[in-house]
């Protein structure tokens, strides 16, 4: 989608800091981090939300929830412990509509969340 901010992301037609990548994932640390480890994993391909991900129905959701995982391994966050969050529409606080799970670590996470 063209004016879609993580799509541009995706093209690399707007810089981040990439941490890992897959063949249908990209991972890249928020801009506004909330923990010490906060990166967000989203697909290469434009889906709205958690809801149209799940939709999609062809091992997509899979590949992103594997690469979030492999993104807390890489930044060692596994043995504190650590979350991942799709927050699914904007009554949930989405802001942006290209789906993401926020990978978030490094320090002690409080629940429930606000
Ligand atoms: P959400 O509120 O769940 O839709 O999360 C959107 C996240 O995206 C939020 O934590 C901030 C992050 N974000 C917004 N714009 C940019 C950007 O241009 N680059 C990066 N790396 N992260 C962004």
């Amino acid at each position: 989608m063209s004016d879609c901010l993580f799509c541009k992301i995706v093209a690399k037609e707007i810089p981040a800091e990439i941490v890992y990548e897959t063949g249908r994932a990209l991972a890249f640390r928020d801009v506004n981090p909330q923990a010490p480890t906060h990166v967000l994993v989203v697909p290469k391909a434009h889906h709205a939300d958690a809801a149209a991900l799940a939709r999609a129905d062809d091992g997509l959701a899979d590949e992103v929830l594997k690469a979030a995982h492999e993104v807390a391994v890489r930044e060692g966050v596994t043995e504190g412990g650590y979350r991942i969050v799709f927050n699914t529409g904007a009554g949930a606080g989405q802001t942006v509509f290209h789906v993401h799970a926020h990978v978030l670590g490094g320090r002690a996470l409080t629940w429930p969340p606000g």
